[in-house]
């Protein structure tokens, strides 16, 4: 019959990249790539916007290391606008949230808000925000011993050294060092105080030279919107949001695309429209979309295509999608189903341009919630979007249309536990590392080469077998493989 002249799909597995001659160290290997027209990122990496994955933390640290996090949308408006101005502020080298002192107070009264605040020094001002002096704990110890009760004005440093608020951090730097002094206020022309700089603060900021930041200096972010949520996407762009994802587990369909293409029209962030998995999908959304995702069934939670019986295998999903998007040099993300560095690379020879993982990241410090222990060994939470959990909490409409509430969920996800992994740094050094190793082997110097050059071969299950440690027992656990 026709109906079964059906076309084959590929994943992962079936497919290994083949080698190549290469002069290509793998630390040589180029990562940077663009994840939508004018977001560039210097490692091919997003973490997916899931309640257990990405929020402030995760997205901070992704955009350090020269990713980007999604913020997930399982949270009101104005948390979530709350959440972007933190990875905005985040490495803010003028701190705009100064915590001042009171010249009336005690060194006692100061000597507490100081440790309540977590700072070692706050700045001596008036009603009228002038600086008056500036108070450390240093200046504080002595008074402890003697006289607790004696007012901050008799304890503070009233020689302050401050700066205007076009210094450069080398030149803050260089009057630290000179004066000796371990924070500088900022003030305005008639001394008014308007932030602070620290040396700790100029110090963290150079140890992440591989950061991504926009052109105000401040790290990238990235934020989920339903297809239907304006509101959310005027305020998240309004907070500064570089990226936004239109957040469906299948975008191909008109009214989706139409809202698109409406929040698209409003706001200044790019706009990265996903989950699609075919040709006609992406040319349905090609001409207003600055980045297309893909994905439709491939998340190691997502239960879709057992549900409802419908998906697309990742590696044909990007390759279809990829072949519309490169005619329009619109970037691909490939999203959901990648276990190791080797799925990764496999994704973006397929044509993506960047990566979205949940699973991988979910087991990290910096992802949402605690560490639980079962059977002697550490997990951490982590749950589909479309799962009875996260629908419960408001991810609902990604999979339904209605949000009827005594309707009962069917879900789409599962929730489940993921192995504790320590801090994200390490992990992405194991997948950033793997990923450049197969540039190596490809003999490919940067992502647009390797997406050239890259050819597959498909594996059957033997090969597939052979792929993996086999014959043996593995006695030490490495840090980039787990059996499955
Ligand atoms: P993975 O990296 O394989 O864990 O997949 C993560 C992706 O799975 C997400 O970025 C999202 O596209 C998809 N997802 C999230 N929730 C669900 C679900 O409940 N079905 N799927």
């Amino acid at each position: 019959s026709e109906k079964l002249r059906v076309p084959e799909a590929l994943t992962f597995d079936d497919v290994l990249l083949r080698p190549k001659e290469s002069a290509i160290e793998p630390d040589e290997a180029d990562t940077t790539t663009r994840v939508s027209k004018n977001v560039r990122l210097n490692i091919p990496v997003l973490s997916a916007a899931m309640d257990t994955v990405t929020e402030s933390e995760m997205a901070i640290e992704m955009a350090r290391h020269g990713g980007l996090g999604v913020l997930h949308r399982n949270m009101d408006i104005e948390t979530m606008v709350a959440e972007i101005e933190r990875i905005k502020q985040a490495d803010e080298l003028i701190i705009r949230d100064v915590v001042t002192a009171d010249p009336e107070q005690t060194v006692r009264e100061v000597d507490q808000m100081m440790n309540e605040a977590g700072v070692s020094g706050a700045p001596v001002v008036d009603d009228e925000d002038n600086v008056l002096g500036i108070i450390s704990g240093t200046d504080i110890r002595p008074y402890l011993e003697v006289g607790e009760s004696d007012e901050v004005r008799e304890a503070m440093t009233d020689e302050v050294i401050t700066a205007g608020e076009d210094v450069s951090p080398r030149e803050a730097l260089e009057l630290m060092y000179e004066h000796k002094i371990e924070r500088v206020p900022i003030v305005d022309e008639d001394n008014r105080l308007t932030g602070l700089m620290t040396m700790a603060g100029i110090l963290q900021r150079r140890e992440y030279d591989n950061a991504v930041r926009d052109h105000d200096g401040h790290l990238r972010a990235g934020a989920a919107v339903g297809p239907f949520e304006m509101d959310r996407a005027q305020a998240a762009d309004d907070a500064g949001v570089d990226v936004l994802f239109i957040d469906c587990a299948h975008a191909h369909n008109a009214n989706v695309i139409e809202s698109a293409r409406e929040i698209k029209a409003e706001v200044d962030a790019d706009v990265v429209v996903g989950n699609i998995g075919t040709r006609e999908a992406a040319e349905d959304v090609i001409d207003f979309a600055d980045g297309v995702k893909v994905g439709i069934g491939p998340g190691s939670i997502c239960t879709t295509r057992v549900v409802t019986g419908a998906g697309m295998p990742q590696i044909t999903a990007i390759a279809q999608v990829a072949d519309v998007a490169d005619q329009h040099d619109v970037p691909v993300i490939a999203d959901g189903g990648i276990r190791y560095s080797g799925d990764a690379i496999k994704a973006i020879a397929a044509g993506a341009d960047a990566v979205m993982m949940g699973s991988y990241f979910a087991g990290t410090d910096e992802a949402p919630g605690r560490v639980i222990t079962m059977n002697g060994k550490k997990y951490k939470q982590y749950r589909g979007m479309g799962s009875v959990g996260a629908m419960q909490s408001g991810g609902g409409d990604r999979y339904l249309k209605d949000e009827d509430e005594d309707e009962e969920f069917v879900p789409e996800g599962v929730e489940a536990a993921t192995p504790y992994k320590g801090t994200l740094e390490s992990e992405l050094r194991q997948l950033v590392g793997g990923m450049q190793s197969g540039m190596g082997y490809v003999g490919a110097e940067s992502i647009p080469v390797f997406k050239e050059r890259a050819e597959f071969v498909r594996v059957s299950s033997a090969g597939q077998q052979e792929s993996h440690p086999h014959d043996v027992v593995i006695t030490d656990e490495a840090p980039n493989y787990s059996p499955d």
